[in-house]
């Protein structure tokens, strides 16, 4: 008998959301491991969304890119870094360090971050690495420094909790960064929050809010400027910030109508605002991701600076990132426009004391191009080698298609990525395997400034290396070993916080230099902290003293004058709003390998007004052609009057992988804020009409799915994998298509009914079920749910009914995922039971007793059982 040791928990973060919770990781000694929240960690406290709970499911080698590969050969790491590191040195020296480009990612580790920038910045020469941040934060960036004088997020979580008000903007918090919602829900139980949410759509997050706000789309400067203006009026403005009356002028000259909403509502919304003394606004990508998304944000800031209400608990903006190290990147200088810890490219003296710190051979002396403008410069031949680290631009930038070719007719690119095939992946020449998640040690920096380790509990999948290591290789072969003879992330760390020393000297914000010489122990033992960390300054809030980093040490308020998103024409009437689902992750690389995950919402969808729908004639479940001006896309409607009308909501997380026709940017065009570059993802023109699709289907298979038909979305099952499925033309034989798509063979037990164009087909192998599919003229109406959990198990030609019988009630769609519990089964025990409430529902059936994601929704089919009960017609 052996004994198993029980092997300790490693403490790590969550590589999700900028939320940055602790992670309790315990290796199961099979390569795999058991996720629990820290409850040591000050952003979560044990608390974990369903994403996090999850990360288990996404760990196995499935998919993982293993070894680097050169032209889709595998290769040794010796011969691809020895060619990218010559291409790149050919590059510069025949065209200049300008035709060289690097874009990465807010997911990187600050440690992988900084080398790319050192690379880049001080040794190529060029500015020319910019970051999928420029999608994300952009806004927030430029905004905060406009106002502070520097890129710094005032405020911390815990005011959140000690606010008397919590305006949401923009923010669509209970999905996106899920256990900050539940802190902030858990407060207003106890303390009675009040809880205002700025969103044209109707989201999960409006189940908390005392006010619902459903602005005209990219009306909230004009909503904001109304605020300044009553501020003003009700002589709460306390301060004397800089521009305070061009400000208030701007303010003063904005009509209510601009917002698009009832006065009544404004009113409601500014006595909040302005009767309650904490009062924190939290806003995020319905205000970045705008052409007018810098002021957007400072009109916001405007309203917290002339009343002070800033850098004091419970009050202040707060811009919510993203990206698991989306202020990491800030800090490291990851943006065409920045330098190194908060420190301004601009600005000679800044890039005096980085490059003597770096002992820089080539120190880049502008700015570089943004991501746009970039990849506009990859499309025109300016840029010739390019190197993709961490993010998948080929399906995440706006003009997506034309992004793809781009990078498709690049003389050089080369993909750093942890999985073998992504939309950009694909276009690559080198592949370079990244250690991911569980298998590197580094740290990250969530939203409200704390530093937290990563750290490795897993071997690295194949030959994988290190992020920072990769670059720090090819940059010894550009010539430059001394300056990147990193051995560990550690000696990474402490270069960047003897750099934040540098910063801080000449009065930057970011200054950890207290790390400046961490040793490899002590950097292993490293609790979360708040920046800055110096000899003389530590963690806690910034401004609250009233002083700034501007110049005159005062804030800076901006004279906002709302511009309207670009207007719509006829060819292009509706506005295409887009964001995120509960469950997924952008590209999906990692959630898509999660049954539990892909449970919620499983394949792409429009959300579109009842009235737009009745008005193009999209019945619920049809499905719809999406077409802009930059590219076309097919996908699922769901008729829901959580959409504005006129302004349908689509999700952006499916790709060539997992959905080829329903790839969001390839509708949204590369329009940006003039002053940060950031895109306006949110309100792209696009025509909708129905796709006349000639049948539709729905197939699982216990092996992977490979369809070839006008639409098809896929997702991962418990045993197997799903798709649904529409054609404009039917194959000539089915059963050899069926045999095709599912990767199955033998003879399908099937029953057909030609008349009304009914197939259903069910493959046995060994008396289990190894695929079927169900094919109808109308959008396939059977029960999802219970076709795939019956594969693999034994079958019966009962299958083929697509549905329970009488004593197996369905499920229906999943709502709590951890626990695997569907819409049907909770209104039938609410009905049943006579459940009033979300704990209640909890006892009874045990949804959203786990991480709690859920909670919004079960609360909202409370609402309609309750709606139903008053209403039974
Ligand atoms: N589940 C999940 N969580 C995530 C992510 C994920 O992929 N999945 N990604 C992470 C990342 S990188 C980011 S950046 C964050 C994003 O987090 P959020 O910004 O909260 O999420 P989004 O869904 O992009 O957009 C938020 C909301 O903006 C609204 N909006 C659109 N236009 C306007 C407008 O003009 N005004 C206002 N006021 N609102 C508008 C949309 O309707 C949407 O509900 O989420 C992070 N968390
Ligand atoms: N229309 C529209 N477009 C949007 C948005 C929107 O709201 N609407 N949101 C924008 C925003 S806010 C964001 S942040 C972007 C996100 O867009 P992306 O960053 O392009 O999306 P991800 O899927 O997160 O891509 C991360 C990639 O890195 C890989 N990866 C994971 N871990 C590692 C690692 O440790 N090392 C390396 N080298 N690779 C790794 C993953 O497999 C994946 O391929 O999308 C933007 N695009
Ligand atoms: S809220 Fe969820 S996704 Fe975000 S860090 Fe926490 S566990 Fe991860
Ligand atoms: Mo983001």
């Amino acid at each position: 008998m052996t004994i198993q040791t029980p092997r300790p928990a490693i403490r790590t973060t969550c590589p999700y959301c900028g939320v940055g919770c602790g992670i309790l990781a315990t290796p199961d000694g099979a390569g795999g491991l058991a996720v629990a929240g820290d409850p040591a960690h000050p952003a979560n406290g044990g608390r974990l969304c369903v994403k996090g709970s999850a990360l288990g499911e996404t760990l196995g080698l499935k998919g993982r890119l293993l070894a680097p590969r050169i032209g889709g050969q595998e290769a040794g790491w010796d011969q691809a870094l020895d060619l990218v590191a010559r291409r790149f040195s050919d590059t510069v020296a025949e065209h200049g360090p300008g035709a060289v480009a690097m874009y990465v990612s807010g997911q990187l580790l600050t440690e992988d971050y900084y080398a790319a920038n050192k690379l880049m910045k001080g040794f190529i020469g060029s500015a020319n690495i910019d970051t999928n941040s420029r999608l994300c934060m952009a806004s927030s960036v430029a905004g905060h420094c406009r106002a502070f004088g520097s890129d710094t997020v005032p405020g911390l979580y815990e005011d959140l909790e000690a606010a008397d008000c919590v305006v949401l903007v923009g923010s669509n918090l209970a999905w996106c960064h899920p256990v900050l919602y539940q802190r902030l829900a858990a407060a207003r139980e106890t303390r009675g929050t009040k809880v205002v949410v700025i969103d044209p759509r109707r989201t999960a997050t409006c189940d908390i809010a005392d006010l619902h706000l459903p602005l005209a789309a990219g009306s909230d400067a004009a909503l904001f400027n109304l605020l300044l203006a009553e501020i003003h009026r009700r002589g709460l403005v306390t301060e004397n910030p800089e521009n305070l009356a061009e400000a208030l002028a701007a303010a003063r000259a904005t009509q209510p109508a601009a917002t698009g909403l009832p006065r009544g509502a404004i009113r409601q919304f500014l006595d909040l605002w302005c009767g309650s003394t904490r009062v924190v606004t939290v806003y995020s990508q319905g205000i970045n991701q705008s052409d007018s998304g810098t002021d957007k944000v400072n009109a916001i800031l405007n309203c917290h600076l002339a009343t002070g209400r800033i850098g004091r608990p419970g009050m202040g903006p707060f811009s919510v990132t993203g990206q698991p190290n989306a202020m990491g990147g800030r800090e490291v200088g990851g943006l065409a426009n920045a330098l190194a810890c908060h420190l301004d490219i601009q600005n000679p003296a800044h890039r005096d004391a980085v490059r003597g710190f770096w002992n820089a051979p080539r120190m880049a002396s502008a700015p570089g191009l943004k991501a746009v403008d970039m990849f506009r410069a990859v499309e025109d031949g300016r840029i010739k080698a390019l190197w993709i680290i961490c993010t998948n631009p080929a399906a995440t930038m706006p003009e997506a298609d034309r992004v793809a070719r781009a990078i498709a007719g690049c003389d050089f690119v080369v993909v750093s990525d942890i999985m073998a095939r992504t939309d950009t992946a694909r276009l690559a020449h080198v592949l370079l395997p990244a250690t991911g998640w569980g298998e590197k040690n580094g740290t990250v920096t969530n939203s409200e400034r704390r530093i937290s380790r990563q750290r490795r509990s897993l071997a690295p999948a194949g030959q994988a290396r290190d992020d920072w290591r990769i670059i720090a290789d090819v940059a010894g072969r550009m010539g430059w070993g001394k300056a990147f003879a990193w051995t560990g992330p550690a000696q990474v760390f402490a270069e960047h916080a003897a750099l934040s020393g540098v910063a801080g000297a000449l009065g930057g914000d970011f200054d950890i230099s207290v790390h400046a010489g961490i040793t490899a122990a002590e950097y292993d033992a490293l609790e979360p902290f708040l920046w800055p960390r110096s000899a003389t300054r530590r963690g806690g809030r910034f401004f609250g003293d009233g002083r700034f980093h501007t110049p005159s040490g005062r804030a800076r308020m901006v004279a906002v004058t709302p511009r309207p998103p670009q207007p719509l024409g006829k060819a292009h009437p509706f506005r295409l709003n887009t964001g995120r689902v509960r469950d997924h992750w952008h590209t999906m690389t990692r959630t898509g390998l999660s049954p539990r995950l892909s449970r919620h919402l499983a394949e792409p969808f429009l959300e579109l007004h009842p009235q737009d729908a009745a008005r193009l004639g999209l019945a619920p479940a049809a499905l719809a052609r999406v077409t802009s001006p930059h590219g076309r896309a097919i996908l699922r409607v769901l008729v829901t009057d959580r959409a504005a009308p006129g302004h349908p909501f689509a999700p952006i997380h499916w790709t060539g992988e997992t959905a080829p026709s329903s790839r969001i940017d390839a509708l949204v065009g590369g329009l940006v804020d003039p002053v940060s570059g950031q895109p306006a993802s949110k309100s792209a023109p696009v025509a909708i009409r129905p796709f006349a699709a000639a049948w539709y289907g729905y197939a699982v298979s216990a092996r992977t799915i490979r369809p070839a038909c006008d639409y098809w979305a896929r997702a991962t099952l418990p045993g197997g994998h799903q798709a649904e499925l529409a054609g404009r033309t039917e194959p000539q034989d089915w059963t050899a298509a069926a045999r095709a798509m599912l990767g199955v063979g033998g003879d399908p037990l099937i029953f057909r009914d030609p008349r009304k164009g009914i197939l259903r087909m069910a493959f046995v192998e060994d008396g289990r079920l190894s695929a079927a599919l169900f094919v109808a003229r109308e959008p396939a109406a059977l029960s999802r749910s219970h076709v795939a959990a019956a594969l693999g198990r034994e079958c019966r030609g009962d299958i083929l009914a697509g549905r329970p019988g009488a004593d197996q009630p369905d499920e229906g769609a999943t709502v709590c995922a951890c626990l695997g519990v569907g819409a049907d089964a909770i209104r039938r025990a609410v009905a049943a039971q006579g459940l009033t409430t979300v704990e209640a529902i909890g006892k009874a059936l045990g949804a959203g007793t786990s991480c709690g994601s859920c909670r919004p929704e079960l609360k909202s089919l409370l609402g309609t059982a309750r709606a139903r009960a008053a209403d039974p017609c």
